[in-house]
């Protein structure tokens, strides 16, 4: 089993994941900062391929040009010196007091038209780094009070923002898509967009869709009790999965970014079986960067923190490599054809059957024994799930 990464995993890590000081709502930094030359060469040591980041995270919010130019010169040099790529970049439009109310959708116009030159200038920034999608994040776009904020202008303004910025791409000949990051609340009460499902409805409203996909994270969809792998195999199924964020959350509550697969393991594994190996059904693998935005608890040191690196990607191979057994073990095979999980890829109707055709078929209705499924027709499913957790345990070859 191989548990060392290599760059053709497609590893990838936000500058602002190791990088957190671990300051929190009831306490300050635990750690100083990270230097981000620094960072890249670690990073290419332990295996990872690409590195993405906010504005923010490269040069502060209060930079001069002169300023801004010298950190991107400085991680240019550590890229072509290691090797590492910037696969994503996004920006921040959360963290300064001007976007208290938001950014794309903030009450105030002027907040708005500043959020999208702050975007554009980041945009430039990706394109010229060779990056090939560009997150939104929209974390402080949303409300506490339903008084406060008229949600259908809110949705417009969004919807507005984003199109002007497909504009942008386009204008300028730009090879980058967006890749829109759900998330239910934290740190607005209720924030716009709010799970995978949401997004994809908005985005069938742009004006340029076919530009538009997401980026779920993990803990996002767990935070609104939801079914992580549901919602990855729905975005592949809309041909909207651009880019992944991977992190452990243990039930509904805060926003935890725990390591990957430290939050709930089992549906950590379903998601790897279907990212690596596509449905049981056949349809496709996900080809895109496996990023983790995760945050080293605040109880770790520096040591702590690079430890915490290579235990999100040990987490994904070791899952890949259970996930593996899994569908190669014959017993399994046998479960899932007792189960009928791959009688779910036949069509329902035969081909050119019509409504007339099923009417005159009786023996999907009138003959039907639908009795029959009392007291048996049983799937096996609890067994099927059981050779999965044993793989996963390591029980079973
Ligand atoms: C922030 C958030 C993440 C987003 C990042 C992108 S920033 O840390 O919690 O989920 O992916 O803006
Ligand atoms: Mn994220
Ligand atoms: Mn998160």
């Amino acid at each position: 089993m191989r548990l060392e990464p290599t760059r053709d995993d497609h590893f990838s890590f936000g500058l602002w994941t190791f990088g957190w000081q671990a300051q929190d709502q009831f306490g300050g930094a635990t750690r100083s900062t990270v230097d981000t030359v620094d960072a890249v060469h670690r990073l290419s040591e332990l295996g990872v391929w690409g590195m993405t980041f906010h504005d923010d995270d490269l040069f502060p919010f209060e930079s001069t040009e002169a300023q801004r130019r010298h950190e991107i010169d400085r991680l240019k040099g550590a890229l072509d010196a290691t090797g590492l790529v910037i696969p994503m970049v996004t920006t921040n439009l959360f963290s300064h007091p001007v976007f208290k109310d938001g950014g794309f959708t903030s009450n105030d116009r002027g907040v708005r038209r500043f959020a999208l030159r702050k975007v554009m200038r980041n945009i430039d920034l990706a394109a010229e780094l060779g990056a090939t999608t560009f997150v939104m994040w929209g974390g402080r776009e949303g409300s506490e009070y339903d008084a406060a904020k008229d949600i259908r202008a809110a949705l417009e303004r969004y919807r507005e923002a984003v199109n002007l910025l497909g504009d942008y791409v386009v204008e300028r000949g730009y090879d980058l898509r967006f890749a829109i990051e759900p998330k239910p609340n934290e740190p607005r009460g209720d924030i716009l967009l709010p799970t995978v499902g949401h997004a994809l409805a908005f985005i069938e409203t742009l004006e340029r869709p076919e530009m538009v996909g997401l980026n779920p994270e993990t803990g996002h969809e767990q935070m609104a009790g939801l079914n992580y792998t549901h919602a990855i195999a729905q975005a592949l199924d809309a041909g909207k999965l651009f880019h992944i964020d991977l992190n452990g959350q243990r039930g509904v509550k805060f926003d935890q970014d725990l390591v990957f697969g430290h939050g709930d393991l089992q549906n950590a594994f379903s998601l790897v079986d279907l990212l690596e190996f596509g449905g049981p059904g056949g349809t496709p693998a996900y080809t895109g960067p496996r990023h983790f935005d995760y945050k080293p608890s605040r109880t770790e040191d520096a040591d702590g923190v690079w430890e915490s690196v290579r235990a999100n990607m040990r987490m994904y191979l070791l899952l890949k490599d259970r996930a593996a057994g899994f569908r190669a073990d014959p017993e399994v095979q046998e479960a899932l054809a007792a189960a009928k999980v791959d009688e779910l890829s036949s069509p329902t109707l035969n081909a050119g059957e019509d409504a007339a055709a099923l009417l005159a078929d009786a023996s999907s209705f009138e003959d039907f024994d639908a009795a029959a499924y009392f007291d048996g027709h049983g799937f096996g499913m609890v067994r099927l799930q059981q050779l999965a957790m044993e793989h996963l345990m390591g029980a079973r070859g």
